[in-house]
């Protein structure tokens, strides 16, 4: 027997890839990784499938493969086709699957929906150089008293992943977030927008740190970043189309509603985030469920084009220095 104690190294055994998905990684076609968190706890069945499928025939449309991340039965899935998209579609308890949730449910040979941050770990064992999602985890507001900062801005500082998103959730805090990235030294840039995008909202009312117009010069950003030896996730931001953009007013009002709810219900930890983000779509009677649709296949458009043009810069360099 073996005496060496060797922890493992990060292990691609563990991936289960759907064949469109393996095809376009082997032919080198541009991927766009997603998250699967929010289909069994946002929307009602069916529009969370419908919307799924919409997401994913954005990224096809705009020229590459969506690969949409799970855990399933103890493996990590990359890849959902329609029959696990329903599964997950119409079964509220799937649970939420952070990174610190990873090893306890593959173990358990468990499944669960991945948020931002463990998507972004699946991403880059599965070799898939970008992710897409509508809106990041961030500072929350009761940061100060609840110390609860998303695990998704913590992954950003470990994955070689670029996030392609439209700002953080309305609910949380902008500038604080942005504060938080910066101290991580996470690249954030603004994609034809000057202001830090906020999902619903066109504008948080914080800049961004950085404006390239230009989806290959952000690749070649991206791709600079990682050639000298930095480990973690550039940002690519860009807001909500402006006709369908809610008034941060509107947000904010729903919000303090929505908030003083959660605090009266005892809702804490990982049951904030959809716990709010429905809330506030009652609140503003659906309109925010038409801004919520465009924005995640605007994010999802954007994200299979600048997918095409990460897949040139990096064909470009290919070679050089590895
Ligand atoms: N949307 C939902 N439910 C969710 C999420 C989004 O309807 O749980 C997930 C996203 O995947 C995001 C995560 O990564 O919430 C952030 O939650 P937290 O603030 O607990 O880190
Ligand atoms: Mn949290």
């Amino acid at each position: 027997m073996n005496t060496t104690r060797t922890v493992p190294a990060a292990d691609p055994g563990l991936l289960d890839f759907d064949e469109e998905v393996r095809e376009a990684l082997h032919e080198g076609r541009p991927v766009v990784a997603l998250e699967s968190s929010a289909i069994p706890s946002g929307l009602p069945y069916p529009a969370n499938l419908d919307m799924a499928l919409d997401i994913d025939a954005a990224v096809r449309a705009a020229g590459a493969t969506p690969a949409r991340i799970a855990l399933l039965d103890g493996r990590i899935r990359v890849g959902m086709d329609k029959e696990l998209l329903e599964r997950f579609a119409t079964d509220p308890s799937v649970p939420k699957v952070s990174t610190r949730d990873f090893g306890i449910t593959l173990a358990r040979r468990g499944s669960g929906g991945t948020t931002v941050s463990s998507s972004l770990v699946a991403a880059e064992l599965a070799g898939i150089p970008v992710f897409a999602v509508a809106g990041i985890g961030g500072v929350h507001r009761d940061a100060p008293d609840t110390f609860d900062i998303s695990a998704d801005l913590v992954q950003f500082t470990r994955s070689r992943v670029a996030v392609v998103c439209a700002g953080a959730k309305s609910m949380l805090h902008p500038a604080w977030t942005l504060e938080w990235l910066e101290t991580a030294g996470i690249p954030v840039i603004g994609y034809r927008c000057d202001d830090f995008p906020a999902y619903l909202s066109v504008s948080s009312g914080v800049r961004v740190p950085h404006r390239l117009d230009d989806l290959r010069e952000i690749a070649a950003v991206a791709v600079a970043h990682w050639r000298a030896g930095n480990t973690t996730s550039p940002l690519v931001t860009h807001p909500i189309h402006e006709q369908d953009g809610i008034p941060s007013a509107d947000i904010e009002a729903a919000l303090a509603d929505a908030t003083a709810q959660a605090r009266a219900a005892g809702v804490t930890g990982p049951a904030i985030t959809p716990y709010l983000l429905k809330a506030i779509a009652q609140a503003t009677q659906g309109r925010t469920s038409a801004a919520n649709r465009s924005v995640l296949l605007s994010t999802a458009t954007l994200a299979g084009e600048f997918a095409t043009q990460l897949a040139l810069e990096l064909a470009e360099h290919a070679g050089a220095g590895a």
